[in-house]
């Protein structure tokens, strides 16, 4: 676990970081519930419901360390599984 994060492409680390950047709206080094609401708003445009509410699920549960709010290390975990 301790591990995970080098075990993806420096490449791979700088979308990951741009995508985090994208969706950290207010720059705060966390995504917090409000800024995943903005992402899943946008989402249900173009998916499905139910594929929204799994990838809400996927962001929930990658929250290793339940403060409510994904680090670049746990969105990092998410995006890798
Ligand atoms: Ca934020
Ligand atoms: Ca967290």
């Amino acid at each position: 676990m301790e591990n995970h994060i080098t075990q993806i492409s420096r490449e791979d680390l700088d979308d990951l970081r741009d995508a985090f950047n994208k969706i950290d709206i207010d720059n705060s080094g966390y995504v917090s519930d409000f800024e995943l609401q903005e992402l899943f708003r946008e989402a249900s445009f173009s998916l499905p419901g139910y594929k929204v509410r799994q990838i809400m699920e996927t962001f929930i549960a990658g929250d290793t360390n339940k403060d409510e709010k994904i680090s670049f290390e746990e969105f990092v975990g998410v995006s890798s599984d």
